[in-house]
């Protein structure tokens, strides 16, 4: 076996590199497969060992994977040459994937707590005496409570199967934080706006696009594989980059414009480039008149909204709007406001993204090369099962326009018994101590539950408070089901096992399928070979699973994405077309219009708190992967200069950040840096776990979660704000 040295994954990962990192043709995604996309995917010449063709499940880009297994052991991975989201390259998670199948620190066997919970004290159980535990604790609940007052959580491409599990039980409660947590007020807005989701992967045409505007996602930092290829791509070519950001990201470094907007703000600056766009006829009036309703309406409630009125809010001085309103306008069609992924900052974060869906439209960038494609998702078909009954209303239903489950509401319930009394959790993929808002409150909450299974692959955060711990085995080494996706060709991706589960691992879907079993629940999942399931299931849609298994993925015949090749724009609004006026969110007593509501700033002497991604690290999941973990095994917290000299901070040294409510951070390294604002610092998430289970990662840098304390509930559809903490700094002594 072939090893990474720490050298050669730097240089192909570009971690150190910053700003360098984002140069066209080398650097963050420049994978040593680089040179294999002229290859047939999954027939690699180059080794003597097999190539079995997958996906990447380290992040939910879902990139193409060729992973090369010799003497039962997957040695390397690398890209599948053509397929769509990984385009010849990985980024270093993906290409860091055995190191997290080989983590010394895996669950290995299904575990049964000892101590109190919390405590993170288990013994090891066999798979029948965990699982009849867990059907036993499930029937209960349901017998005694109602199938309802059971939750999943869920986060990943293996949770299907327990959602057909969920289902079949017969509680609505299901929800995964990458939505009230994430992107769920883009997806509502976009439904809002013009009838439909963004989805994911996002469809921005940046390798086309001639403007491009970033609020927020700092690409590069934030590592979806083919986003960042586009981008730079767009880089090169000299398009003209926007970003807008309290922070000088890397995206921020190859922009001709860095807006440095206080945290907040953004709905105004968007409002004051609507009306700049409106006010000069920078919009493509043909198409709002075609296809989109309300521009009068639109144009009364911005008509005092001028940047000389955005200024003082923002902080961007009014040439500034003005000059990036042009450019934003003049580029037209080929010009898009990229719509973001982790959204949920302020609480109104669903009418921000309503201000950034109007400016696309008005761009009429809808459907066009280098604007907003309309991709379509293969339809699947699988073999005919019974179907359970439909299951009662779900708990999150205050909220109108949210579209899928809210965690917080499960959390809510769990604790208030409002609506109903919420007895037990099924986690399935996500580590809910470190990606929710107020993790105290969570832990009250986990308290009060009558049981609490986990189901992940490592011993994370959320397997300490666990009752039953369910150890799947990692995404090299299981089927899953197939992979639908919408991109500019549509395709089905196969998961497939590339090695045999490593200890006493178990895919999900055998798990799933063992629960549903014991509960009676058998005919509803009638999976016992998943291969004979997989291979019928591309039958019936009209793919061949022996290509699949071969090639990785299949391009599916779908409409045309693009206006250019033929797509003609259908909207599923009430009124059939894109709303800049929604008389839905009227009706409902909110705002038909974005408006500007001002948030409270941080108080003197503290620093609102910003949080996000590293490009060699997925969360907290990856902090503790061999390789991984050595090129990055700490996050810092970003303070400007100026401040910290007047807290008489040096940089490099270690700091503890305390909130509002007096909660204190992990000691955290300080980088004290010109590239961020006075009034905010930031720290990448998914460090400081505190589960000593992961010996790389224990006590490794700072949680973020652990100074949420508060959030903003967004009122449309359930969204958690977390940008809304505020934070002092504290020398530690050395
Ligand atoms: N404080 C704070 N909170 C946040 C964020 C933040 O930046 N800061 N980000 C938000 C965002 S954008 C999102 S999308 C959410 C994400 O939040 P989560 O959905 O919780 O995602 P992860 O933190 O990656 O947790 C994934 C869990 O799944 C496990 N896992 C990995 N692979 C597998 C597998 O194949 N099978 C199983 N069964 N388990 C697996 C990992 O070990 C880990 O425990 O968090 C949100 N919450
Ligand atoms: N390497 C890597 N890539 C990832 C992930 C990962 O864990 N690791 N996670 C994936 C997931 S699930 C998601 S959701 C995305 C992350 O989603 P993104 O949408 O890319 O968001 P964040 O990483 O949270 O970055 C937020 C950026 O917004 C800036 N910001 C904070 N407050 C404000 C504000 O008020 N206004 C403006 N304009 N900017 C502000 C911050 O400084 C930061 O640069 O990344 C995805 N890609
Ligand atoms: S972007 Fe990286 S981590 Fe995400 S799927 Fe692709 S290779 Fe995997
Ligand atoms: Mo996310």
């Amino acid at each position: 076996m072939r090893k990474w040295t720490r050298r050669e994954f730097i240089r192909v990962s570009g971690t150190a590199a910053g700003a360098a990192a984002l140069a066209a043709g080398s650097g963050v995604f420049a994978g040593a497969g680089a040179a294999d996309a002229k290859h047939v995917p999954g027939l690699d010449p180059g080794t003597d060992g097999d190539v079995v063709p997958s996906f990447c499940e380290i992040c939910f880009w879902k990139c193409g994977i060729q992973v090369h297994v010799k003497k039962g052991r997957a040695t390397k991975i690398q890209p599948l040459g053509s397929h769509p989201l990984s385009n010849g390259m990985l980024c270093p998670r993906g290409l860091g994937g055995t190191g997290m199948l080989y983590d010394p620190d895996r669950l290995r066997t299904p575990l049964v707590r000892t101590g109190g919970r919390g405590g993170q004290k288990f013994r090891e159980a066999t798979w029948d005496e965990a699982i009849d535990r867990v059907a036993a604790a499930m029937k209960k609940i349901k017998d005694t409570h109602g199938a309802e007052a059971l939750a999943l959580f869920y986060h990943g491409t293996g949770s299907g199967f327990f959602k057909k599990l969920m289902k079949a039980y017969g509680t609505p409660n299901m929800a995964a934080p990458s939505y009230a947590q994430c992107r769920g007020p883009r997806d509502e807005a976009w439904v809002l706006t013009y009838g439909h989701t963004v989805g994911s992967p996002e469809p921005v045409d940046m390798a086309a696009a001639d403007c491009i505007v970033l609020l927020g996602p700092p690409l590069g930092e934030t590592m979806h594989h083919t986003a960042v290829q586009e981008f730079a791509g767009a880089v090169s070519r000299g398009a003209d980059i926007i970003t807008v950001d309290p922070r000088f990201s890397i995206a921020a470094g190859k922009s001709r414009h860095w807006l440095p907007i206080r945290p907040g703000t953004d709905i105004a600056l968007l409002l004051a480039w609507i009306h700049v766009i409106l006010e000069e006829g920078l919009y493509d009036s043909k198409f709002i008149e075609e296809h989109a309703g309300g521009l009068d309406l639109l144009r009364k409630a911005v008509e005092d909204h001028t940047p000389a009125w955005a200024y003082p809010i923002t902080g961007i001085r009014p040439e500034q709007i003005v000059a990036t309103a042009r450019v934003i306008g003049q580029r037209r069609p080929r010009s898009v406001i990229h719509p973001g992924r982790h959204v949920t900052w302020y609480g109104d974060d669903t009418q921000r993204l309503r201000a950034v869906a109007i400016l696309n439209a008005l761009l009429g960038n809808y459907g066009r090369r280098g604007g907003l494609f309309v991709p379509s998702k293969p339809e699947l078909q699988g073999p005919k099962w019974p179907k359970p009954a439909g299951p009662p209303a779900g708990v999150n239903d205050s909220f109108a326009f949210a579209g899928e489950g809210v965690t917080t509401s499960i959390v809510d319930a769990t604790l208030t018994g409002k609506p109903y009394d919420i007895r037990g959790w099924f986690v399935y993929g996500t580590n809910l101590p470190i990606s929710f808002p107020n993790p105290y409150r969570l832990e009250k909450a986990i308290q009060k539950l009558d049981l609490l299974v986990a189901v992940d692959t490592m011993p994370m955060e959320i397997t300490g408070w666990a009752d039953v711990v369910l150890p799947e085995c990692t995404y090299l080494e299981r089927y899953d089901d197939l992979y639908a996706c919408a991109w500019k060709k549509p395709f089905v991706a196969l998961r497939q096992p590339v090695v045999e589960p490593l200890y006493d691992s178990k895919p999900g879907w055998w798990i799933a399928r063992q629960l549903a079993k014991k509960l009676g629940l058998g005919r509803y999942l009638p999976v016992d070979d998943m291969q004979e399931y997989l291979r019928e299931k591309a039958r019936l849609s009209g793919l061949d699973f022996d290509v699949l298994a071969k090639r990785g993925f299949q391009l599916v015949p779908g409409p045309p994405a693009f206006v250019e090749d033929g797509l003609s724009p259908v909207f599923d609004t009430p009124s059939k077309k894109i709303e800049l006026y929604s008389e839905t969110l009227e009706a409902a007593g909110l705002d038909p219009v974005p408006r500007y509501t001002p948030h409270p700033q941080a108080p003197p002497g503290m620093l609102r708190l910003l949080f996000g991604r590293v490009p060699v690290h997925t969360f907290g999941r990856t902090t503790n992967a061999p390789i991984l973990s050595e090129i990055m095994a700490e996050n810092q917290v970003w303070v400007h200069n100026a401040v910290a000299r007047k807290h008489g901070l040096k940089r490099g040294q270690m700091v503890r950040l305390v909130n509002q409510d007096g909660k204190r951070s992990d000691p955290i390294k300080l980088r004290a840096t010109e590239a961020i604002r006075r009034d905010c610092c930031y720290m990448p998430h998914g460090f400081g776990h505190g589960d000593k289970r992961l010996r790389r990662a224990y006590g490794r840098g700072a949680s973020d979660s652990a100074l949420i304390t508060r959030f903003e509930v967004d009122p449309l559809m359930g969204g958690t704000g977390m940008n809304v903490n505020f934070v002092s700094i504290e020398a530690v002594e050395a």
